[in-house]
């Protein structure tokens, strides 16, 4: 593992989260509502295997993996899409925690990585980029 990423982690920005649903598919009334959220994430590790919890007021996700193994991932309450054809894999790329997630929606994933005392997460969806960066709480 090159980096600790594990913690509690608060959002303190999220740019173009709007365009990333949009790309997704997601409604205008949840849009609205998902907008205004600040997302948390709880992060924990043993070896190689990672647990992400995306956790807000409005909706929760919970991501179990296990680094460099291609796991099927069905974004249950988000766009309940399946990825699987060719599946999910997250892998280190130098210092940072990287999740390819083939299915339906092309150019989909997204990348965890370190600055300072800052998480930094970007999501892909076909051609937007959201850019999230969280506070360590914890
Ligand atoms: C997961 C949401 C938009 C539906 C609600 C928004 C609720 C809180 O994939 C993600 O994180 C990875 C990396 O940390 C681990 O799974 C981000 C949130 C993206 C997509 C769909 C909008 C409704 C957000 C769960």
């Amino acid at each position: 593992m090159a980096v600790n990423i594990c913690g509690l982690w608060d959002m303190v920005s999220n740019v173009n989260f709007d365009g990333y649903m949009i790309a997704m598919g997601i409604g205008p009334t949840t849009r609205k509502i998902a907008l205004k959220l600040k997302h948390r994430k709880i992060i924990e590790q043993m070896d190689d295997q990672y647990i992400i919890k995306t956790l807000s007021t409005f909706k929760n996700y919970s991501l179990s993996f296990r680094v460099g193994e291609e796991f099927e991932e069905f974004t249950k309450g988000l766009d309940n899409r399946h990825c699987k054809v060719g599946f999910s894999l997250v892998t280190w790329q130098g210092n940072r925690l990287v999740c390819t997630q083939k299915g339906e929606k092309k150019k989909r994933g997204w990348v965890h990585w370190l600055e300072g005392d800052k998480l930094h997460l970007e999501l892909y969806c076909e051609d937007q980029i959201c850019r999230q960066v969280f506070k360590k709480n914890g």
